[in-house]
């Protein structure tokens, strides 16, 4: 058969592949286990995936965070390091890297995203304040309400429907908001907390219409917009698919553009960044930029490090170019499209539309048999590393913790499973062998009984929780 014969049947089939913008040069042994062992490694982590060691875990999908592979420019500019103490060379190149992609006047660089969280939460709240969000994150609503505050749910009523199809479930519910500011007074809330995309609600997206329209209105009001900017290259993508004007822009146009209508940001770069280690907070308005370089000195590092190594800092600075590349983000997002549709197209419940960074299960339908007090999400984590040693993670009513008046559970409308997918980590033949396991577990599914907590921690207890099955 020719070239020309293939190129032709190719069309008569319609089908063009995307495929990842780059080749592997160095890889890393993967680990098969037997199920006997992960029987035993599952018993000794107490049911909890984020208590087992690595060395026991085949395809790691607990998280998308600080586990991406880094390029061999990344690696190259690790060598550039400059540790000095003060004034390092790679802090200034992250601090252009940030100014020229997401266009905010100051930097405050932290060791990961939940420092910068720390340091805004401190600087910005008082207590008895109110902070609006769209759907919460846990490391996020933890240091809001360290810090005094009450965190208000105010996303659209679709993000916590895993079968609506709305294109952007990650949009603030403008009259959500209205009420809430009627309510307490503007005076109380310093803050809108945005994130795009939202991660809890399984990776959806804010419109561009939407951030407009909440920067119109809190600018009026004097409550600073700000953006947990997280995984806003996979945000900016979406726009670019789905939302009308924006199909010839390119992901780093979009990105400044939806930037420009906030006034900071906080990132954790372990994730579009594409860093193992890394984060930093940026701000517009000069005053509290002054107060939040003050405080990172205390809590860490030096303002012109705040916690990271000089190479961790170039590495950074060059991850946040290779991030905001038009075909990264196509094939990052395309691999985990890959896994989803493979998985609806076997009819097993999942989040959709399918998100930038993950496949969620969807538990409550996966075990309609098992109530939300018997872990249905942290079970289905179980099933999963037991049938093949893939990690994932829950992100239902563990990971919701508990209401901090009442002491009850919080009871999350989402009770999900979560397959993470590492940046320019796994191939395609990985996301197979992921959707075959998921598959095994789902067939076996009436089987499932369901978990009880045996240990519980005070703070983010998804992290260390103990779990025994229920026989
Ligand atoms: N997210 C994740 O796996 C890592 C730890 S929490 C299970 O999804 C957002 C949207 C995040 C996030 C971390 C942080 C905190 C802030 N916002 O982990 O401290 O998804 O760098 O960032 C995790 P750090």
């Amino acid at each position: 058969m020719t070239n020309e014969t293939l190129h032709t049947m190719g069309q008569q089939h319609g089908r063009r592949s995307w495929a990842e913008p780059w080749k592997i040069k160095m890889v890393e042994p993967l680990t098969v286990t037997e199920r006997p062992a992960r029987e035993a490694a599952l018993i000794q982590a107490g049911y909890n995936t984020f208590l087992l060691r690595s060395d026991d875990v085949y395809i790691d999908l607990l998280t998308d965070s600080g586990t991406s592979a880094m390029s061999d420019r990344q690696w190259a500019g690790m060598m550039l390091g400059d540790e000095s103490y003060a004034g390092s060379r790679n802090y200034y190149h992250l601090e252009e890297a940030v100014k020229r992609y997401y266009g905010y006047a100051y930097l405050v660089p932290t060791h990961q995203g939940r420092g910068a969280e720390h340091l805004i939460s401190q600087v910005l709240i008082k207590p008895g304040d109110h902070i609006p969000g769209n759907m919460y994150f846990t490391t996020t609503r933890l240091h809001q309400e360290l810090a005094g505050a009450t965190f208000h749910d105010v996303i659209i009523d679709e993000a916590h429907d895993p079968t609506s199809l709305d294109p952007f479930k990650g949009n603030v519910d403008m009259a959500k908001l209205r009420g809430l500011v009627e309510e307490v007074g503007a005076a109380k809330i310093p803050y809108v907390s945005l994130a795009g995309t939202v991660n809890m609600a399984g990776g959806q997206p804010v419109s561009m219409a939407n951030v407009r329209e909440l920067h119109a209105y809190c600018a009026g009001l004097a409550i600073k917009l700000l953006l947990d900017a997280t995984r806003m290259v996979e945000n900016a993508l979406f726009i670019q698919e789905r939302e009308e004007g924006y199909a010839g822009r390119t992901i780093a146009q979009i990105l400044l553009e939806f930037c420009s209508y906030t006034d900071g940001a906080w990132m954790s770069a372990k994730k579009d960044h594409l860093v193992n280690i890394g984060g930093w907070l940026a701000i517009n308005d000069r005053d509290t930029f002054e107060e939040l370089r003050n405080l990172v000195v205390v809590y860490e590092g030096l303002h012109t490090y705040g916690g990271m190594a000089g190479r961790d800092m170039e590495a950074l600075a060059i991850g946040i170019t290779e991030a905001v590349q038009d075909d990264h983000v196509r094939s990052r997002v395309g691999q985990v499209r890959y896994l989803g549709e493979l998985l609806t197209e076997w009819d097993i419940p999942i989040v959709l539309p399918i998100g930038g960074h993950a496949i969620f299960l969807d538990a409550k339908r996966f075990y309609p048999h098992l109530a939300q007090d018997v872990f249905p999400a942290q079970t289905l984590a179980c099933e999963l590393y037991l049938d093949s040693g893939i990690r994932s993670m829950e992100r239902g009513i563990v990971s919701a913790g508990r209401d901090p008046e009442t002491g009850d559970h919080k009871r999350p409308k989402l009770e999900l499973t979560r397959l993470t997918i590492p940046r320019r980590v796994y191939t395609q033949a990985h996301m197979d062998v992921v959707a075959e396991s998921v598959k095994a577990c789902f067939d076996a599914r009436d089987a499932a009984t369901g978990l009880r907590m045996v240990f519980e921690p005070k703070y983010l207890r998804f992290f260390q929780a103990r779990f025994e099955p229920i026989v």
